[in-house]
């Protein structure tokens, strides 16, 4: 028997300690009374069923399930503002307590399906009773409209199975061009927005 519960406690322990650290960076931006980029974080270690289908479907034998799966921990940043991503990204790349592994900009360079985020594969050292032991995470930060967008295309895919028929796909293409244009709107108007929530948050 694989004792999971084992395997695991590193990952919540990476995704626990992150959602601390970079709540708390969105805390500092408010106690400046600045804009901060970081509108709210979450975070999850996949479920084990997720973690084995994964591993079948790329055909990854089970000692490189570790290495293989990059996202048994994950974390979502999600952000008012396009801009704001990239304020997160380069804060990330200058912290010393993790290490950036590999970078997938799905803002520039959108997915097929209309998927828009930017991925960061990081190493993250744990101290755990047995030792030091790094783990790596996936960091996935996007805008709300991102986030409104995969939230209901990734149900989608649930429901149909990954095989989303194609009146609805093109639904969601037109969905995905629709929160395109909404970030580029409210990037238009970022700075009245920032003001009248330094004014909201001030009183
Ligand atoms: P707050 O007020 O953001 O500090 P936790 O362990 O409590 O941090 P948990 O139980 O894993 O988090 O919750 P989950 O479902 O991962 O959600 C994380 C946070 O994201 C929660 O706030 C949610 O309220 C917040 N959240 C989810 N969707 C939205 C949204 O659309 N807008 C905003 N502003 N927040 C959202 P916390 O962490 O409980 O508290
Ligand atoms: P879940 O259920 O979110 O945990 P690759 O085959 O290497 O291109 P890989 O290694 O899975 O793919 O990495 P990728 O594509 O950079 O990022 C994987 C994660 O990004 C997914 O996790 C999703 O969370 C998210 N993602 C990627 N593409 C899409 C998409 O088209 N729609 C939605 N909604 N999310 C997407 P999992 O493990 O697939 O699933």
């Amino acid at each position: 028997m694989m004792n999971w519960g084992a395997i695991l406690a590193p990952y919540e322990q990476v995704v626990d300690e992150l959602k601390v650290k970079l709540k708390r960076m969105r805390a500092q931006f408010e106690n400046e009374s600045r804009h901060s980029p970081i509108e709210f974080i979450t975070g999850r270690v996949k479920p084990i069923p997720s973690i084995l289908e994964k591993a079948e479907k790329k055909e990854i034998p089970f000692e490189y399930i570790e290495r293989e799966i990059q996202d048994i921990a994950g974390l979502r940043v999600v952000c008012q503002f396009v801009d704001d991503i990239y304020t997160v990204v380069n804060m990330l790349r200058s912290r010393k307590d993790l290490k950036i592994m590999d970078e997938r900009d799905y803002i520039k360079n959108e997915k097929e399906s209309g998927y828009r985020s930017f991925h960061m594969i990081i190493e993250y050292p744990v101290e755990t009773i047995h030792g030091q032991k790094t783990v790596l995470a996936e960091i996935q930060i996007r805008t709300l409209a991102m986030n409104f967008w995969a939230t209901n295309e990734h149900s989608l895919n649930y429901k149909y199975k990954g095989r989303i028929p194609t009146a609805i796909k093109a639904r969601l293409q037109r969905a995905a061009e629709a929160a395109f244009k909404l970030d580029e709107e409210m990037s238009t108007i970022k700075k009245e927005v920032n003001e009248a929530q330094r004014i909201f948050h001030r009183k």
